[in-house]
């Protein structure tokens, strides 16, 4: 079984039914125990500054799906909140599920890049992420502590 963590944003059609309609999915799928939930925080758009603003979490699960049979998995679930793929890279979105790490492994794919690439810069994956797994390190050392306690944290509000 393998540890990964999947970070959870919507600013589209009731964002928090959205997030945690989406937490209710994965708890459903067959090979995932969900084992641990963030608060739901608050975050101001990263990107172009003309869209609402996000409802962002981070879950734990327990899983012994491989990294791109669960990426397949959360696919299905965004597709079926009604996502629309198009050229809206920075975009509003109904329901984005990343995986944020697997494991301690690294994978750098056309479809799969773990560590997320993002994760670094984006105060609304690392602070949930530390809520839930405040001693975790990264694939290459960095402890998810530091990066938390370092990143601007650009208004986002912890929701309860
Ligand atoms: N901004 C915030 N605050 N939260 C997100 O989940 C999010 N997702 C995105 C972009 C458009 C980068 N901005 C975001 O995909």
């Amino acid at each position: 079984m393998i540890t990964a963590y999947i970070g959870l944003g919507s600013n589209l059609s009731d964002p928090i039914a959205q997030v945690n309609n989406a937490i209710d999915e994965v708890k459903q799928l067959a090979q995932c125990q969900v084992t641990a939930i963030s608060s739901l925080y608050l975050s101001k758009p990263m990107g172009p500054q003309d869209q609402n603003d996000y409802i962002n979490a981070v879950i734990a699960i327990e899983t012994s799906l491989s990294a791109i049979e669960l990426l397949d998995l959360l696919q299905a679930i965004e597709n079926n909140a009604g996502r629309v793929r198009k050229d809206n890279r920075w975009g509003a979105r109904i329901l984005d599920l990343d995986i944020i790490l697997f494991g301690h492994e690294t994978i750098n794919t056309e479809r799969l890049t773990i560590p997320h690439y993002g994760m670094h810069e984006r105060e609304f994956v690392l602070l949930p992420l530390a809520e839930i797994a405040p001693t975790l390190n990264l694939p290459n050392g960095e402890t998810v502590k530091h990066l938390s306690q370092n990143i601007a944290n650009n208004a986002i509000v912890k929701l309860s």
